[in-house]
């Protein structure tokens, strides 16, 4: 087995390939993501995987660049010009980025570029499978690559994946208008670790796979059939020093002075993005307007630097933008400009790194304003680059980054009125002042940065792993099936201990529904008539529903998790008298007040306990008047002997020291059995698997984590097993 190795997936390749004369040259990116991870895939056998920037046309040609990249720890996959047009400028830039951006107007619902975001990630799947062992990791970024996760689990399904969003995740109102939402959000739960850069992305991933794909979660984790999946908040960080740094290098104040030169001696506000209509340019542009017009005391003395750096510019929502931005720069700069001064500098264009020190150097304030980004970096590297510590941030509160530079100047930017006070604020803001915010913001970019990110995100993946492996049940394998039948066999007395619910039946709407077929009458009155059997039903159920569904075979029966207990063909025996008058009366208000609130949820009144449903609630709601109800119960009742029993979409209060635990073990004593088999799926049912000894098959049913030793599928696979054992 060849030793683990980690592997890196984007879209795109770190790396710009250029030709220089016959030969190809590599040049590797400057990004963020590229330098923190450059330490990780360049080690060993790591590698990066991704679309190298261009298309090669000829298979001598893909096969240079292959080996070319392969000496760069890198393993190129290449798409053709139609999969460019449908995946990446289709699918990705005008369905993914508008829907996830909040730009409802803007997403295009064509069928043929879904058709083409599937085939590109299955052809990333494929590349990636022929470098990947199962004992491998690896780490997919973005929203190009959705699917590739659920690909990748297909053909490893043990191996350590990570996934993180880049940009956000939309609210599930929104994510749910997409005709393909289903598969996006299995194809990203192949992961075991989802990042995202705020707690908010992260909460509208959990709500969307609760809602969307059915998946139950408890605080941050994801209960799928086999796995346990983490969703996290891991906001992405920059490389501090590299940008403080850069602000420093003679270079970047070289570019300063020269630039200064030509500009004068105005104040200056930087406005540096992508063009792209999440960045909010035209409404900054709007509010430079107005500051101008509302303080004109600025005219002549203040300017915008407005650095726009081309992006996606064969989408015609982009052209449309830059042609807006182009007409608003001209209207400003005609309105307000002088011989002396232009209000506008404004630069279509990409600039090198240390032009960017020199900018950050040069602009007492940055506006950075968009309408939705998952973090924004740029506002960061400006921190990071103000080695003074003086200068002002203003920062949508729609960016990512503003959750963690609450001592920025946070604007709504569709507010122009704020936006324009902001920037009055910020060019009249004291010295101290800015140096004070500006030092916080510092000490958070310092400590939150990029290094440490890369650092938090195989941390917490491995963490999800070791879970992941702790709350495993052995799989009941057709090997262990034969083991436990065996034991049953050879053991001359032998005890079945078995939950009703979601165990011998499948879960109703209807409670009542459930009574047993006759296939199921049948094994178990087989099962309970052998004479080494003792066959026990232990439910949580009203007595009075078992005897009538249960009654007329010989099996044992306890209900109400051991309130009442009957021994086959005896009477039913009340096994603790609490007072039900006082405590009945005031939970059951308490309960009924859940239901007046909660439409779907009802109250089942037992001799010695209360449930309250809510299986039919909404989803998300019922769980949240569950956890409301479950702390009033226990601080109005709790100290009065009282219990709260958590269940399958149920909640139970009864008298402390009755559980499920308690009747199997009394049987287990009495019954002294060589083999003891017990079959349960909820939580009530753990208190009778840590009761009994460790050589009793416990079996966990369904999914989820367990005390049981064993775990199976569902309760077909309870009846194949009970079906087995009939006649043996
Ligand atoms: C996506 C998400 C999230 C800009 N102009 C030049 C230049 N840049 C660099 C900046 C910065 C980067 O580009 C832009 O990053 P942002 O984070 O601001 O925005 P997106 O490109 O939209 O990135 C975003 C990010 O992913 C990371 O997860 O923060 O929310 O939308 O580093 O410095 N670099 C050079 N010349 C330029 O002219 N060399």
């Amino acid at each position: 087995m060849p030793a683990p190795k980690t592997i890196i997936v984007s879209n795109r390749l770190p790396v710009r390939i250029e030709k220089d004369g016959d030969s190809l040259t590599y040049k590797p990116s400057e990004g963020g993501l590229a330098t923190a991870l450059g330490s990780i895939y360049k080690d060993g056998d790591n590698i990066w995987v991704g679309w190298p920037g261009a298309s090669f046309e000829s298979d001598a040609l893909k096969a240079e660049v292959t080996e070319g990249l392969k000496k760069e720890s890198m393993r190129p996959v290449f798409l053709t010009d139609d999969e460019l047009d449908k995946f990446y400028l289709g699918f990705c830039n005008q369905t993914l980025w508008p829907a996830f951006h909040y730009f409802l107007q803007y997403i295009d619902y064509t069928q043929e570029n879904w058709e083409s975001y599937v085939a590109v990630n299955q052809k990333f799947a494929e590349a990636i499978a022929e470098y990947t062992n199962e004992g491998d990791t690896l780490w997919v970024h973005d929203y190009q690559l959705l699917l590739l996760p659920a690909m990748l689990r297909k053909k490893f399904p043990k191996i350590s994946i990570g996934f993180f969003q880049h940009i956000p995740f939309p609210s599930y109102e929104v994510f749910r208008i997409l005709p393909w939402r289903r598969e996006l959000l299995e194809g990203m739960l192949g992961a075991d670790y989802l990042g995202f850069h705020t707690y908010d992305d992260m909460r509208h991933f959990l709500s969307s796979a609760h809602r969307l794909a059915g998946y139950p979660y408890s605080g941050n984790q994801i209960q799928l059939e086999d796995r346990t999946v983490v969703a996290d908040p891991l906001p992405m960080g920059i490389d501090y020093d590299k940008y403080a740094d850069n602000a420093v290098h003679p270079e970047s104040i070289e570019r300063e002075e020269r630039y200064r030169k030509s500009l004068g001696p105005q104040r200056l506000m930087l406005s540096m993005d992508r063009l792209d209509y999440s960045k909010g340019i035209p409404r900054r542009l709007q509010a430079f307007d107005e500051l101008l017009e509302r303080y004109p005391e600025y005219r002549e003395k203040v300017s915008l630097l407005l650095i726009v750096v081309p992006s996606r510019d064969q989408v015609p929502n982009y052209q449309a933008l830059k042609e807006q931005v182009d007409e608003l720069v001209g209207k400003i700069n005609s309105k307000y400009g002088r011989m002396s001064w232009v209000p506008i500098h404004y630069f279509y264009r990409s600039y090198p790194f240390t032009a960017l020190g020199a900018f950050y150097r040069m602009c007492d304030v940055a506006v950075i304003t968009p309408v939705r980004d998952g973090m924004n970096l740029v506002c960061k590297e400006y921190v990071a680059s103000r080695e003074k510590q003086d200068g002002v941030l203003i920062l949508s509160e729609m960016a990512g980054a503003a959750k963690e530079l609450s001592d920025a100047i946070l604007v709504n930017p569709t507010d122009e009125n704020q936006v324009v006070e902001a920037m009055h604020r910020a060019l009249q803001m004291p010295v101290e002042e800015q140096k004070q915010h500006m030092a916080t913001m510092q000490a958070t970019v310092r400590k939150y940065n990029i290094f440490s990110w890369v650092e938090l995100f195989f941390e917490n993946l491995e963490r999800v792993k070791r879970l992941q492996v702790s709350m495993r049940t052995v799989a009941l394998s057709a090997e262990k099936r034969s083991e436990l039948v065996n034991s049953f066999q050879s053991a001359k007395k032998r005890l079945l201990l078995l939950d009703y619910d979601g165990t011998l039946v499948n879960f109703h709407n209807d409670p009542q529904a459930c009574a047993p077929d006759e296939a199921l009458l049948k094994d178990l009155s087989a099962l309970a008539k052998h004479p080494k059997n003792e066959v026990v039903v232990i439910s949580g159920r009203k007595h009075e529903t078992l005897g009538k569904w249960l009654g007329s075979i010989p099996v044992h029966l306890v209900a109400e998790h051991g309130v009442w207990s009957r021994e086959a063909g005896k009477g039913w025996e009340k096994n603790i008298d609490a007072d039900a008058e006082g405590w009945h009366a005031e939970a059951g208000e308490i309960m009924n007040f859940y239901v007046d609130r909660t439409p779907g949820t009802f109250v089942e009144t037992k001799s010695n306990s209360l449930v309250w449903h809510y299986r039919k609630a909404e989803k998300g709601l019922g769980e949240m008047r569950k956890s409301e109800l479950t702390s009033q119960l226990k601080h109005m009742l709790g100290e009065r002997g009282f219990q709260v029993l958590d269940g399958d979409h149920v909640i139970e209060l009864k008298p402390e020291g009755i559980n499920k635990g308690r009747s199997a073990k009394l049987w287990q004593d009495a019954a002294n059995a060589e083999f003891t088999l017990c079959l349960g799926d909820d939580t009530t049912d753990e208190d009778m698997f840590k009761s009994l000894p460790k050589t009793a098959f416990t079996v966990k049913v369904g999914p989820g984590t367990s005390h049981a030793r064993f775990g199976i599928d569902g309760v077909k696979d309870v009846r194949d097993l009970l079906s087995l054992l009939v006649d043996k």
